[in-house]
């Protein structure tokens, strides 16, 4: 199998240790040049801090890599060939021998296949503003409903059309619940007028869940919403208007498809002069703590 896990991932899986897995496609794509590595660098970091093996999850030429080291990471920071590849794209990828940075949809299967159990995130993807015409819903979704592991992000972009996405949570039975929030979080925004049905402020809250999910032979992923820190968070009233524009120009350059995604991340953070990209990062580590606490308590 083209399947490698790197020295740290295996001594850890191996003994037990706690193992936090992380996706490419936010390095590769979600985040530009050199921020994105400077916060990989970041989420290092705060895992080594916390006592927790960081597994971050990429394709290169053709080989699965659960953990990269400093020179694989460069490669998928920098390379403009490699690809977004989500889970469909996986045997096409491998059978090429490409690289391809790694979405949730296939960082998480990559993780349940190597044994992790917790993952941390951004933003998943979810279901498009134009769905009614373009059918776009992220393959994330369907994954999440597949993939038994703890995904914890900060809701879903604005930009896509957040009550559907939430109402497809359901329809794929994912176990989908807030961390110290009662409305679903948006991203830039940590808060929303979506209502949670469920919350938890414990992190042995969020441990039994899943704990309860596996023993009952669920194949479903626990979906913790984990808002943006407050002070960290662009309020939607303010980034409405840069969002509605951002999606106006995609529509005029008609970019479709995964393209979607990188598009709209890099012209918000254009627009808002990188604030976006700050928040992103900020809550993107706000959620590698939280996986790693949740991977510790496991
Ligand atoms: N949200 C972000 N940054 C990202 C992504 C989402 O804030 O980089 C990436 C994730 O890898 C996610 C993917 O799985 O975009 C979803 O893409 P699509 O909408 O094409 O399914
Ligand atoms: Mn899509």
């Amino acid at each position: 199998m083209k399947f490698t896990l790197s020295k740290s991932v295996k001594d850890a899986i191996n003994n037990n240790k706690p193992v936090l897995a992380l996706e490419s496609t936010i390095i590769a794509s979600g985040m530009p040049y050199p921020q994105n590595i400077e916060f990989q660098n970041k989420a290092e970091r705060v895992c080594a801090s916390l006592g927790v093996v960081p597994a971050t999850i990429a394709i290169i030429k053709g080989v699965v890599h659960v953990g990269l080291g400093p020179k694989e990471l460069n490669f998928i920071a920098t390379n403009p060939s490699v690809k977004k590849i989500s889970k469909r794209e996986i045997g096409i990828c491998l059978e090429k021998n490409i690289s391809g940075a790694t979405t949730v949809s296939s960082t998480s299967h990559f993780a349940h296949l190597a044994g992790i159990k917790v993952f941390s995130t951004g933003g998943i993807g979810g279901v498009h503003r134009g769905y009614k015409t373009s059918l776009d819903m992220s393959q994330d979704l369907f994954s999440l409903s597949q993939t038994p592991i703890v995904v914890v992000c900060s809701g879903v972009k604005s930009f896509l059309n957040v009550e559907k996405t939430i109402e497809a949570l359901e329809t794929f039975g994912v176990t989908t619940v807030g961390y110290k929030t009662d409305t679903f979080p948006l991203f830039y925004s940590s808060k929303s007028n979506n209502k949670l049905q469920y919350s938890f402020n414990t992190v042995g809250g969020l441990v039994g869940t899943y704990r309860e999910n596996i023993k009952n032979q669920l194949q479903s992923s626990l979906l913790v919403l984990n808002p943006v820190p407050k002070k960290d968070e662009i309020l939607e009233e303010k980034i409405k208007n840069i969002i509605s524009k951002s999606i106006s120009k995609m529509e005029k350059l008609g970019i479709i498809g995964n393209k979607t995604t990188p598009f709209l991340l890099n012209e918000i953070a254009e627009k808002t002069k990188n604030k976006s990209l700050e928040t992103n990062i900020s809550l993107a580590l706000n959620n590698i703590k939280l996986g790693a606490k949740i991977a510790l308590e496991m």
